[in-house]
C-alpha cells in the first residue's frame, strides 16, 4: 500500500525470540504476540520495527541469502562498474530502513546536537533528507547507535544492491523495463515529483518491503569507490581496502535521473564531502542481540 503522508505508528513491544531481539514492531492496532515465524520475506513485508518511541527509523528485516551483484552483458546499459558480476552470500540476515532518512528522522538527530541542519528544497517532514555529506551520513547513524544501544551503520554496497533487487535478477526490482509510476524519476512517468523529491513511501515497495530503493534520491553507502569488482568481497562486507578513502559509492539514482541510472546494478563515485539536493542515504543494523 503506498504511503503518501507519515506512516501512522502504533507501536507495542513484543520480544521476537527467533531474532533474540527486543523491539517494536509497526502495526495498525492492538498487542499482536507476533513471532518471527513465518518465512523471513513474509515477516519483512508485514511489518517493520523502530528501537525508539519516536523519531527512529522503521526497520525491515532483509533475510540472509545470496545474489549476483552486477549487471549480465544482457543489459544494454551495462557500465564497466558494474562487473564482474559475482556471487555474494549473506550468512545472516539484517536490517535496513524500510524508507530512506527523512528529514524528520534527520531533525532528531540535529534537535540531539549530533547533526547539522541539512537544507530542504521541498519542505522537510516525510520528505527525504538531501543535502548531506557522507560524513554527515555517517555521523546521523553513529548518534542512533549511541540513542538505541543498537549497532547503525549505512549499508554496504553488496547490501543496497541485494536489498534493492529483493530476489530479482531484472533491471528493476520490478522488471526490466521502467514502466510507469514505479519511482521517482526523469522517465518514470512520475510527473508530479520529476522535478523534485517525493515523500518518503510513495511508490510501490520491493519484495521485501523496501521503499524507494530506485530513484527519489541517491543513496550513499559505506563502500569506497572501486572501478569495477575485480577483487571486490564476497561475503557482503564493505569493501573498504585499496583505492582512496575520499570517495565513496551512491546507489540507486535520483528524481532527476533517467531510467538507466536507477536500475539496481548501477553505481556511482562522489566525493566525501559532496552534499546535492539528490543525495541522501538509508541505514542498516545488526541483527545480533
Ligand atoms: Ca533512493
Amino acid at each position: 500500500m503506498h504511503k503518501l503522508s507519515p506512516p501512522v505508528r502504533s507501536y507495542f513491544y513484543v520480544f521476537t525470540s527467533m531474532l533474540g531481539l527486543q523491539c517494536s514492531l509497526e502495526h495498525g492496532s492492538g498487542l499482536v504476540a507476533a513471532a518471527a515465524r513465518a518465512s523471513q520475506t513474509r515477516f519483512a513485508q508485514a511489518s517493520a520495527f523502530t528501537d525508539c518511541a519516536e523519531g527512529c527509523p522503521l526497520m525491515i528485516i532483509v533475510p540472509a541469502g545470496k545474489f549476483l551483484m552486477g549487471s549480465p552483458e544482457s543489459d544494454s546499459e551495462r557500465e564497466a562498474a558494474e562487473t564482474p558480476q559475482h556471487e555474494v552470500t549473506f550468512a545472516k540476515p539484517f536490517a535496513v530502513s524500510k524508507y530512506e532518512v527523512t528529514f524528520d528522522e534527520w531533525d532528531a538527530c540535529v534537535a540531539a546536537t549530533a547533526c547539522q541542519r541539512a537544507a530542504d528544497e521541498w519542505g522537510r517532514g516525510n520528505m527525504p533528507v538531501i543535502n548531506v555529506s557522507w560524513d554527515d551520513a555517517t555521523a546521523y547513524a553513529r548518534w542512533l547507535s549511541r540513542l538505541t544501544g543498537k549497532d547503525y551503520r549505512l549499508l554496504t554496497e553488496a547490501e543496497w544492491e541485494y536489498s534493492a533487487r529483493a530476489g530479482t535478477t531484472t533491471r528493476y526490482s520490478w522488471g526490466d523495463e521502467p514502466g510507469e509510476g514505479n519511482a521517482n524519476c526523469d522517465g518514470c512517468g512520475s510527473h508530479r515529483y520529476r522535478h523534485q523529491t517525493a515523500p518518503a513511501g510513495s511508490f510501490k515497495p520491493n519484495a521485501f518491503g523496501l521503499y524507494d530503493m530506485h530513484g527519489n534520491v541517491w543513496e550513499w553507502v559505506e563502500d569506497v569507490w572501486h572501478d569495477n569488482y575485480g577483487g571486490a568481497p564476497t561475503d557482503g562486507s564493505a569493501w573498504l581496502g585499496g583505492g582512496d578513502g575520499s570517495f565513496r559509492v551512491a546507489r540507486g539514482g535520483s528524481y532527476r535521473n533517467d531510467t538507466g541510472l536507477i536500475r539496481s546494478a548501477l553505481r556511482v563515485k562522489r566525493n566525501i564531502n559532496v552534499k546535492f539536493d539528490t543525495l541522501g542515504f538509508r541505514v542498516a543494523r545488526e541483527l545480533t542481540p
